[in-house]
């Protein structure tokens, strides 16, 4: 057996603008994913869940948005880190962290866990481009908002568990972007990131975007962490998401992006944390979308299909 993966699942939905998402880690054990992983090469350990309070036992204030424009912030906060150590001490332990969403503010916690010790990367597989701050956000929802936070933008400075210790604007790479707000348009291109949208899938194919996005983040870091969004997906191929956005990503494409990922991480070890987020079992057809994300772990862990 190969490397261990610690699957750990975090059930939480303050950030989502819907409930459901909080029900994700369960969907995609139930999809098999433990036998996927096993079927991958990989010997996967389940450490269960976090303990996360449901949004209705917390302080009702908590749904009105606060701390500038953020509803539940302090909650989000408070999973964040302890998230954010399950993630730092499974890496301590040799093994490797699979997070489970759960809306996609998780990934805060997962990457500042993953870049406590190393120089970070990041690609980020999602229709939008979640680098809102409490100030520019149109929802008050935190999933809208993990890169920006990950990276101690706007008010995200203050606040400790937010800001991931070792990872920067050049080291991240978009790939499928499709919904972004008019201040993260102009963010976006202040910034160092790089972003491949729909279009440059259109026009170069998703083999040479996935090739460049893996240039980008591994260039310079000491591992990179995978973020994946199902809404990343077009809605026909991953209908169980809370913010579904057309012309995404098909099935094969999809597998082919995460294929890409196994193939450069079997050569360079580059993989260092993933998170599969914001499937929505409640708005999902036969637990379909929690199946393709079970499934395109597999294949970001080196699933083939001969
Ligand atoms: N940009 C919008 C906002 O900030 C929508 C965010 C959408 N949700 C996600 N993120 N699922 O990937 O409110
Ligand atoms: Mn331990
Ligand atoms: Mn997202
Ligand atoms: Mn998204």
């Amino acid at each position: 057996m190969g490397q261990t993966v610690r699957i750990i699942g975090a059930p939480m939905d303050y950030g989502a603008n819907r409930r459901g998402v909080d029900m994700g880690p369960s969907a995609i054990r139930y999809a098999a994913l433990a036998d996927e992983l096993e079927g991958a090469g990989v010997e996967p350990v389940d450490a269960g869940d976090l303990h996360i309070p449901r949004a209705e036992e917390r302080d009702p204030d908590a749904t009105q948005p606060r701390e500038g424009n953020a509803k539940f912030l302090r909650e989000v906060g408070d999973v964040c880190s302890r998230l954010s150590e399950e993630v730092a001490e499974t890496l301590d332990d040799g093994e490797f962290p699979l997070v489970l969403g759960g809306d996609h503010s998780v990934a805060i916690g997962s990457m500042t866990g993953a870049s406590r010790t190393a120089e970070l990367g990041a690609i980020w597989f999602d229709a939008h481009a979640d680098l809102n701050t409490p100030e520019s956000s149109p929802s008050g929802n935190v999933h809208g908002m993990p890169l920006a936070a990950a990276l101690g933008w706007g008010a995200f400075d203050e606040m400790e568990w937010a800001s991931a210790p070792n990872l920067r604007e050049e080291s991240i790479a978009y790939v499928g972007l499709r919904s972004i707000d008019e201040r993260e348009r102009e963010w976006i291109r202040d910034s160092e990131m790089t972003a491949f949208t729909m279009a440059d899938i259109d026009e170069r194919g998703i083999t040479n975007v996935v090739e460049d996005a893996l240039d980008v983040a591994t260039d310079g870091t000491d591992g990179i962490h995978v973020s994946l969004d199902l809404d990343w997906l077009d809605p026909k191929a991953a209908p169980g998401v809370g913010t579904p956005v057309r012309g995404g990503v098909t099935y094969r494409e999809a597998h082919s992006a995460l294929e890409r990922v196994s193939t450069r991480n079997r050569r360079d070890d580059i993989l260092r944390s993933m998170d599969v987020v914001e499937v929505n079992p409640i708005l999902d057809e036969r637990n379909e979308t929690a199946t393709l994300a079970a499934d395109l772990t597999a294949s970001a862990f080196g699933k083939r299909i001969l």
